[in-house]
């Protein structure tokens, strides 16, 4: 496989502005009629086109076939070796195989219906084009297919025409205004149920609403329609942004490799992030429901009406898109618990990735397989980057650089570069050091160090900042980094903190802005030590390193503001307490004064979802990236077992009496009740911990009462986890229950997979094999495999079996479903963090799988990375 970098784009020789197509759908022989208009931008003798499984039917330029020895086919292109230097048409027509199409990519068959997936390069699995994303044409789609089977044919923009056949066939013809490169292309044909509505948009336009579920589903789409509404009011409201076509369609389907996909006017969409009811789906997965639909919208504007010029460019759109939907979740819900969630995914799996062979920019400079790019630093740190830029500029800053992007790149295909521009412009703020977040790789570790001069009533704060080295990137330039921060008096008041290089923001916090290596800010009129918190809101994606005393951390989790700032305090200490326990060999030891500072908080009027969340103590990975060489997993494992353990006992008053006093209501979706939920799991879990036999039945009990998936999930978890009396029982009650609810299966599949128990190797071997496992389906892999993969402790057991059994069925997948074998290889790719034994034997497979013959580019690109 060869690298495509950065540096080598090229503006596109040829433009196609406008093609129409023709599909006559067949599972195995589907005919693509495929007409364009070709400009040439110079002076070129050959055209070569992307295309890839396909077979070749006819081809004519302007009206004259063209005879073999005008064109060459390879493996991945049609090469027409001479073209007029006007613009000319083509029409090609090839045929392709959708039945056995188990990639995912282009054109394939979901259960009975048709659909497609083009981004990043699988439009090139359907016909011969300039599969690239600077090339915008404008897109006419007839579909004909067999009426009874297919009632249902979609494709992107508005229906135009429509007609039957004799022969039980019929067509519609769909037309899209708006030119768009062919990664946004959909075509979907099916029976299906749909949900309709309607939106007026601000101006007044009126909108067709249509959800399309399995027939069956109608009740479980009806929280999507809501999201899609509230994600269209949202973004005018907010962002001045209003819709631009006459229909709106979201089409579910169980076979997805990704989570969902934007394409214009025609969303595609795994049926997970579709399908929610309260029996069904937990609290979370209506909020990941919202937060996609809201994703998927947003897009419409970030994305597609201003695309990416190049690949690499990929941030631009998923960076900010991440960001509207965070901050639409946000504004829709908790604002503090959806800020928490998006911090420990990036502590957890974007520092992970940062340390990894795959290390990379949020715009990459190098790729194989683009499709390995769809990554946690692309989307979450892309995220993060663009949350710094709204910190820094403030919400009408920011908004004036959005609309100030838009004006001037409305229809185009553009650059992280133009984006940065059109922010530094609006607001005539320079963000040249800003720009290095946007080439450099790896995680900044900022050390603060704090002294206070008693006398001179000053405190001086030195920052400096340090990022790694990362797989060809060596040396590094410090970045721009805000550091949101606010001081506080050990009786816990806020104190006033003035200083020329302090800005007050718009959070509540100070804002001071590190742009070099080193930097002091003094601070005077200090009247005694005071208690700092710093990197507020986590202003930047980045490690703290910054003394810090239990004291200080207990007056933050009593007294600071904001409730992200508590939580913070919150992790300070349990990862000081799990970092001394790893270091010195020692039993972790919860002492007297934090334990008591916890009870406190736990009993005192505030946010139950707060609550549940500094309950949480950091995972085994979140950890892990304290130790950049070898990775101590089981001593990690260990202490942050201890520490549960003594929360547990140390708490079990308090979490008895919020058991005890809890009130059962009908399930209802509302903020407050998704809050007392979660505060309530979190103390039933402990109880179980503590008091495993007596807590067993109350377990039991509690699942067989249910009325929502919330609590019986819940409840499982908890009893498979800690391994209760009653686990056996509710499995087996839970799979009898949703045998035939794939969606609900899966986190029967997943709470096996990722229990921190020395047979889990077994179970999941067992369960690969169980009736409702489908290999071929994405959802099921990432259920067993992925979350088994994440099972740090089990995944990484001693004897290797858990790498092995992994490596089979990534060797599985490298010929159906490269997309999904590579996700699965990432937890192996990681061997040189382990010891020497691990190392061995993950090495062993990962050079098993390097010698599979037909090794995907995904694998390939990943694996040579890693033993590099
Ligand atoms: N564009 C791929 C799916 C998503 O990020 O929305
Ligand atoms: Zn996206």
């Amino acid at each position: 496989s060869t690298a495509k970098f950065r540096s080598d784009y090229r503006a596109p020789e040829f433009l196609i502005p406008r093609i129409d197509l023709t599909f006559q759908l067949d599972e195995e022989r589907t005919i693509v009629t495929n007409r364009m208009l070709v400009v040439p931008q110079q002076a070129q003798p050959s055209l070569r086109l992307h295309g890839e499984h396909l077979t070749l039917q006819q081809l004519e330029l302007n009206g004259e076939l063209l005879s073999p020895d005008a064109y060459r086919i390879t493996d991945k292109h049609l090469e027409i070796i001479q073209v007029p230097a006007t613009p000319f048409e083509l029409v090609i027509t090839n045929m392709i195989n959708p039945l056995a199409n188990t990639a995912l990519e282009g054109l394939y068959k979901s259960g009975g219906a048709f659909c497609t997936q083009c981004e990043a390069e699988g439009f090139r699995r359907i016909t011969y084009y300039l599969d690239r994303p600077d090339v915008l044409a404008e897109f006419t789609t007839t579909i004909i297919a067999n009426k009874q089977r297919y009632p249902y044919l979609l494709s992107n923009g508005n229906n135009i025409k429509q007609g039957d056949n004799n022969d039980g066939t019929h067509w519609v013809t769909w037309h899209d205004p708006h030119p768009k490169p062919a990664y946004l292309f959909a075509l979907v044909a099916g029976d299906f149920d749909v949900l309709t509505d309607n939106y007026t948009t601000c101006s007044g336009r009126e909108v067709r609403l249509e959800l399309f579920v399995d027939k069956g589903n109608l009740k479980q789409a009806e929280f999507a329609m809501t999201s899609l509404k509230n994600s269209m009011r949202w973004d005018e409201e907010r962002f001045g942004l209003e819709y631009d076509l006459d229909i709106y369609m979201i089409v579910a389907v169980d076979f997805f490799n990704m989570g969902a996909m934007e394409n214009k006017g025609l969303n595609v969409f795994n049926s997970r992030y579709v399908l929610a009811d309260a029996r069904t789906a937990t609290d979370q997965d209506f909020l990941n429901v919202e937060s996609v639909i809201g994703h998927e919208y947003f897009h419409n504007w970030t994305g597609n009406r201003i695309t990416c010029r190049d690949w690499f460019q990929l941030s631009l759109k998923e960076g900010l898109t991440v960001f509207r939907d965070q901050e639409f979740s946000s504004d829709l819900g908790s604002r503090a618990v959806n800020r928490i969630d998006a911090i420990r995914i990036i502590r957890t799996h974007q520092f992970n990735e940062d340390a990894s062979p795959m290390a990379h920019p949020i715009r990459p400079d190098k790729v194989v397989e683009m499709n390995n790019f769809y990554t946690v630093t692309v989307y979450n740190k892309g995220a993060e980057v663009i949350r710094m830029l709204h910190t820094l500029l403030g919400e009408q800053g920011f908004q004036a650089g959005m609309r100030l992007y838009v004006e001037r790149h409305d229809g185009q295909a553009v650059t992280c570069d133009d984006f940065v521009a059109a922010m530094a412009d609006a607001n005539k703020f320079n963000l040249d050091v800003f720009k290095r977040w946007y080439s450099q790789a790896g995680t900044p570790t900022v050390t603060v160090t704090q002294d206070y001069n008693e006398q001179a009533q000053t405190l001086t704060l030195k920052f400096s900042q340090m990022t790694p080295a990362t797989p060809g990137q060596t040396s590094k330039l410090p970045v721009h980094i805000p550091v949101l921060l606010s001081a506080y008096s050990q009786s816990g008041k806020r104190l006033t903190l003035v200083n020329k290089n302090l800005r007050d923001h718009e959070s509540g916090s100070s804002l001071f802005e590190l742009t070099s290596e080193y930097q002091t800010l003094e601070i005077r009129d200090i009247p005694e030590r005071p208690v700092v918190a710093l990197m507020e809101n986590f202003s930047a994606p980045v490690k703290l390193d910054a003394e810090q005393i239990f004291a200080d951390s207990l007056v933050l989790l009593a007294h600071a503001e904001q409730d992200v700032t508590r939580w913070e305090a919150a992790q300070h200490i349990y990862v000081k307490l799990i970092r001394d326990a790893v270091e010195q060999k020692q039993p972790l030891i919860l002492p007297e004064s934090v334990a008591e500072a916890f009870r406190q908080f736990a009993q005192a009027d505030i946010d139950p979802a707060l609550k549940a969340l500094v309950f949480t103590p950091p995972t085994v990975e979140e950890i892990a990236e304290y130790y950049p060489t070898e990775i101590p997993i089981d001593a990690i494992f260990g202490a942050v077992y201890e520490l549960r353990q003594q929360l547990a006992a140390k708490l079990l008053k308090v979490f008895a009496k919020v058991w005890d006093t809890r009130v059962v209501t009908t399930y209802k979706l509302t903020g407050d009740d998704i809050a007392n939920r979660s505060w309530l799991h979190t103390a039933l879990y402990y109880l179980a911990l503590q008091l495993p036999e007596q807590y067993s039945s109350v377990v039991a009990n509690y699942f067989k009462q249910a009325d929502n998936m919330t609590a019986q999930q819940s409840a499982l978890q908890i009893a498979v986890h800690l391994k209760l009396a009653c686990k056996r029982e509710l499995l087996d009650a839970f799979e009898q229950q949703w045998l035939d609810t794939p969606l609900v299966l899966d986190k029967w599949f997943a709470i096996q997979a990722s229990t921190p128990d020395a047979s889990v190797v077994e179970t999941v071997n067992s369960l690969q094999h169980h009736a409702k496992f489908d290999r071929n389906n994405p959802n099921r892999q990432y259920a067993l495999f992925a979350t088994f993969g994440r099972n740090m402790t089990q995944f990484h057991r001693i004897d290797g079996a858990g790498y092995k059994m992994t490596s089979e069925m990534i060797q599985y997948l490298n010929d159906k479903n490269p997309q999904v074998a590579a996700r699965l290889v990432t937890p192996l790719t990681q061997w040189r963090r382990f010891d020497q034994q691990r190392q061995q034997l993950l090495k062993v497979e990962l050079e098993k799988l390097q010698k599979l013959p037909n090794l995907a580019a995904d694998l390939d690109e990943k694996i040579s990375q890693s033993l590099g």
